[in-house]
């Protein structure tokens, strides 16, 4: 019989728990000793280091063919609030970012109908142009998938011209939950599941890594959670080129999801997290995104396995536009203080992890 003693018990001799057992803590009320568990896992593999970046984002067109149910960031072509930046600016804020002692620009946006893909292509040139020192790690499976689509190019082709324009890695959006049952209902226009982790598997193939989310708190299922963690360990058994993995809590405004509740529970995001660091036993890196959880339940989580702090962002949107209260930008001084006063090490890194400096 599974219990949380026998779970323990694996966890500490060093084996991989089943998705029967994650469940299982997905089922328990014990958020301490789950917590615990993760804390020592986490221990294991990064001591007490707590990683950060300084990082900007850049959301260059919120135009989108999709339009998913829970994304309040998106608009059609034309409607009021829909924007698109020009490539000059989207130069200027990567040049004012590494000014700023950035050393990542993170990249993503909406499907527009009217770009090409040359767009784009030109756009990672153009920042590696004018901002050389920035890594740029940009666009989620969805756009790849995307970009192929428009360009009449193979998935492996695309990313090969990305990559020679200046793609250093990929970010992990765009997975929600992986279970088809859900997608139905959150993003039918999105594609499948199944889809986004050939997209993933053919980006590890080709060099990239990337970061794998998972959008928690809406009308999923602890099962569909356990079920879409099952899916990146699986992928991730077979590649190894994932990073991190970051559970998105999801925001409730301006969402065409209707749910009865307004946002996920502190206990859930620990428990989430710290069971996403136990279960993910073939991930070095967990991340709490401030954005989206706030700044204390981030700090808390610290105690609960989680190593990364995602970075300073500089300017949100896609949490913001759907109601995040937690502030648009860190400074690096903030995060570190964030960090140290969890009784942890803040380590800088840069986006493949190589640590720049400890405090
Ligand atoms: O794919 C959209 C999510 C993702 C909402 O890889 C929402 O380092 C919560 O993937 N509430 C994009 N989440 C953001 C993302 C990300 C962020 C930070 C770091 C990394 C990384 C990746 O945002 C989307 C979607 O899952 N999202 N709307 C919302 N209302
Ligand atoms: Fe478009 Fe991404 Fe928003 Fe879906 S989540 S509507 S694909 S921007």
């Amino acid at each position: 019989m599974t219990t949380l003693e026998t779970i323990s018990a694996k966890v500490r001799a060093g084996q991989r728990i089943t998705p029967e057992e994650a469940l299982f803590l997905f089922n328990a009320n014990d958020l301490l000793a789950i917590g615990e568990l993760a804390a020592l896992v986490n221990e294991r593999k990064n001591g007490k280091n707590v990683y950060f970046n300084v990082n900007r984002h850049i959301n260059p067109t919120n135009v989108c063919v999709n339009r998913c149910a829970f994304c309040a960031f998106s608009r059609t072509a034309g409607e009021d609030g829909a924007y698109t930046l020009a490539l000059d600016e989207i130069c200027r804020r990567a040049r004012e970012a590494e000014g700023e002692g950035a050393t990542e620009v993170h990249i993503v946006g909406g499907l527009h109908p009217d770009l090409a893909f040359e767009f784009y292509e030109e756009t990672l040139r153009a920042i590696r142009r004018t901002a050389p020192k920035l890594h740029i790690k940009a666009f989620t499976a969805v756009e790849i998938e995307y970009f192929s689509r428009i360009s009449r190019l193979t998935i492996e082709k695309v990313l090969e011209r990305l990559i020679s324009a200046g793609l250093g890695s990929m970010p992990g959006g765009g997975a929600e939950i992986l279970v088809e049952e859900v997608r139905q209902k959150i993003c039918p226009e999105k594609i499948s599941g199944a889809r986004w982790l050939e997209i993933i598997r053919l980006a590890h193939l080709s060099g990239l890594k990337t970061n794998a989310t998972m959008l928690y708190g809406h009308v999923e299922t602890p099962a569909d959670r356990v079920a879409h963690m099952e899916m990146l360990r699986s992928l991730q058994d077979e590649t190894g080129g994932f990073q991190a993995f970051i559970p998105l809590a999801f925001q409730t405004e301006n969402s065409d999801l209707k749910l009865d509740i307004k946002g996920t529970s502190g206990l859930d995001d620990l428990k989430t997290l710290a069971i996403a660091r136990i279960f993910l036993d073939n991930f070095d890196h967990i991340k709490a995104y401030w954005i989206m959880l706030g700044e204390k339940i981030a700090q808390v989580s610290l105690a609960f396995g989680v190593n990364d702090l995602d970075g300073t962002v500089v300017e949100e949107k896609i949490g913001h536009d759907a109601g995040a209260k937690s502030p648009q930008s860190l400074t690096t001084e903030g995060i570190i203080r964030l960090i140290k006063n969890a009784g942890k090490v803040p380590v800088e890194r840069d986006t493949l992890y190589h640590p720049i400096r400890s405090f």
